[in-house]
């Protein structure tokens, strides 16, 4: 077996299958719905799937939350129908990645409900089980979770507490019990003897915990991180199941950076170390939001996010890879966000913001729905969500008064659940996706914003995504060159090039939706204009104007 850099010329497609297609008409996604739309994704020109959890779960967190890493969920298929999706990918050029989550199972994976059944079962030591302070009254520290709640749970009335950095659903397993890891390494085996072709590795850089288990003061949100991101067995384990799994296969694996800094991240990449194929980081996320928390929203300034983009670009050149995404499930919509409009300015702001991403350095990756462009849900009330982690939230806002603003006004906004709306497939009255009401609200525009809609018009932006696509594919420059940017202060222009001898592929946009002049402009008169979201173009750049040029 020769292990190949692959991924380094995939355009990954992601699929949240709750909400891509329902196929078989129960009002939730599932795996024959997908097969029935290889030829929709072969056609926008993907040639990977990273698909979002379908393991058999109880769905407190959408499958984030796995109760058997071995089987399916029964009301998204059978085992066999996951195989008939894997074949029929691969019989159209695209590989399958899956979603590995393994810092925590679900609290009803058989390994949990026998831990806490027995103080001296072997599965006790499969999680992070503590004895509380004060006789059990209080939790072992004072570390709180992702999802607004403490990140212990008492056992009982037992003294002792488990970790769950994220819903109480979603017990931390402990990294450090070398069986932990063996049955890590199983279910990789398992899957890549199945045929898949690697793992988005679902928050990796939370696996190892400092074993002091201190508590942290002041305590701000997410208490207690510093102990746990990029901990200190991290680059260990994975160099670990690298050489003992990985290193078998021709697979690649993206690891979920959650908070990682630039230089973290790249010892997690550097070929030579032999841990991850490339890292999915969040820092271009957080450009619209304070310390890191969505619901402390903060005005998008377009030069915030050219020092980012700008810092990862050439901080990996060269040493590591990267992947590119405006959006994913855990995101809301990209149109209508980074300085966008989701109105009137909708095909152009997600031509736009399309174009700006894809001609970085990295495998970029394309969200459900946003090849159409869809929008934010049309959530009027609370239980209009589903989403574990808004409820918490919600429910913590309630309790901590001074939260209560800052949540009234973002929830909304920001919500996981924009992005997991059905996908909209057409005009019918549960979009194509379903022929019955479904689990979660569709979006009243899927009138105007559907696939059908979208194949129709030769201007869509799916029509737009193909030529960013074929444009991307074989690109020696895109793949390799080294990115500059030409306008680091500008306000609202967002210019680079990507170079590699003496060709260049240079992108100009606007992020406003204003008309902008600018004298950078004409300093590539003599380029070739090869894609844009305007048909024609003068010294001023309309709104939201993209243009992608070439000098050869
Ligand atoms: O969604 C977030 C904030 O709203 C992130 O902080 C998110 O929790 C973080 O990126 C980790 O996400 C991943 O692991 C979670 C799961 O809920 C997410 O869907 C997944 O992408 C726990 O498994």
């Amino acid at each position: 077996m020769k292990k190949t850099d692959w991924y380094k010329d995939a355009i990954i497609y992601q699929i949240y299958p709750r909400s891509f297609c329902d196929g078989n008409k129960d009002g939730l996604g599932d795996i024959p719905g997908i097969i029935s739309k290889l030829d929709y994704l072969k056609e926008l020109g993907v040639n990977c799937v990273w698909l979002s959890p379908v393991y058999d779960s109880p769905q407190e967190d959408n499958g984030y939350d796995i109760s058997n890493y071995r089987d399916i969920y029964k009301p998204f298929g059978t085992l066999d129908d996951f195989k008939k999706m894997l074949s029929e990918m691969h019989k159209r050029g695209i590989r399958l990645i899956m979603d590995l989550v393994v810092n925590h199972t679900s609290s009803e994976h058989k390994w949990f409900k026998e831990a806490i059944k027995d103080k001296n079962s072997p599965y006790r030591d499969y999680y992070i089980i503590k004895k509380g302070r004060k006789n059990g009254a209080k939790a072992p520290n004072n570390w709180s979770g992702f999802f607004g709640e403490k990140a212990w749970e008492r056992i009982g009335d037992s003294e002792d507490y488990y970790l769950h950095l994220f819903a109480k659903g979603q017990p931390d397993l402990n990294w450090e019990n070398p069986k932990v890891r063996e049955e890590v390494k199983d279910i990789l085996r398992y899957w890549l003897d199945l045929g898949v072709d690697g793992f988005r590795c679902d928050v990796i850089t939370l696996i190892s915990k400092d074993q002091r288990f201190k508590s942290v003061f002041p305590t701000i949100a997410i208490a207690g991180h510093q102990y746990y991101v990029n901990g200190p067995r991290l680059h260990e384990y994975l160099h670990e199941l690298y050489t003992d799994v990985y290193a078998n296969y021709d697979c690649m694996t993206v690891g979920e950076t959650v908070l990682s800094t630039l230089d973290q991240a790249k010892d997690l990449v550097l070929p030579e170390r032999q841990e991850l194929s490339m890292i999915f980081n969040f820092d271009h996320t957080d450009t619209d939001n304070h310390f890191g928390v969505k619901y402390f929203y903060k005005k998008f300034d377009v030069r915030k996010l050219k020092k980012v983009v700008n810092k990862w670009q050439q901080g990996l050149h060269g040493c590591g890879w990267n992947s590119l995404f405006i959006e994913n499930h855990d995101q809301r919509r990209s149109v209508g966000r980074f300085g966008t409009d989701d109105k009137e300015l909708r095909e152009v702001s997600a031509k736009m913001l399309g174009t700006t991403y894809f001609f970085l350095q990295g495998t970029p990756f394309i969200y459900q729905g946003q090849e159409i462009g869809m929008t934010n849900g049309d959530f009027q009330s609370i239980n209009d969500l589903q989403d574990v982690e808004a409820h918490n939230i919600y429910n913590l806002s309630r309790k901590v008064k001074i939260l209560k603003p800052f949540v009234d006004k973002t929830l909304f906004n920001v919500t996981r659940d924009n992005a997991r709306t059905p996908m909209q497939w057409d005009n019918s009255e549960f979009a194509g996706f379903s022929d019955v009401e479904p689990w979660l609200k569709v979006n009243s525009n899927k009138d105007a914003i559907n696939v059908n809609e979208s194949l129709k018009n030769e201007d869509s932006i799916f029509h737009y995504y193909q030529k960013l696509i074929s444009f991307r594919k074989g690109n020696e420059i895109i793949k390799d060159g080294e990115y500059i940017d030409l306008l680091k202060h500008h306000k609202h222009i967002f210019a680079y090039k990507r170079k590699l001898g003496d060709k260049e592929v240079v992108v100009i946009s606007n992020f406003s939706n204003k008309p902008v002049l600018n004298k950078l402009v004409n300093q590539f008169d003599n380029y070739e204009i090869v894609l844009s979201n305007y048909k024609t173009h003068s010294d001023v750049l309309k709104p939201y104007e993209t243009r992608v040029l070439i000098n050869y």
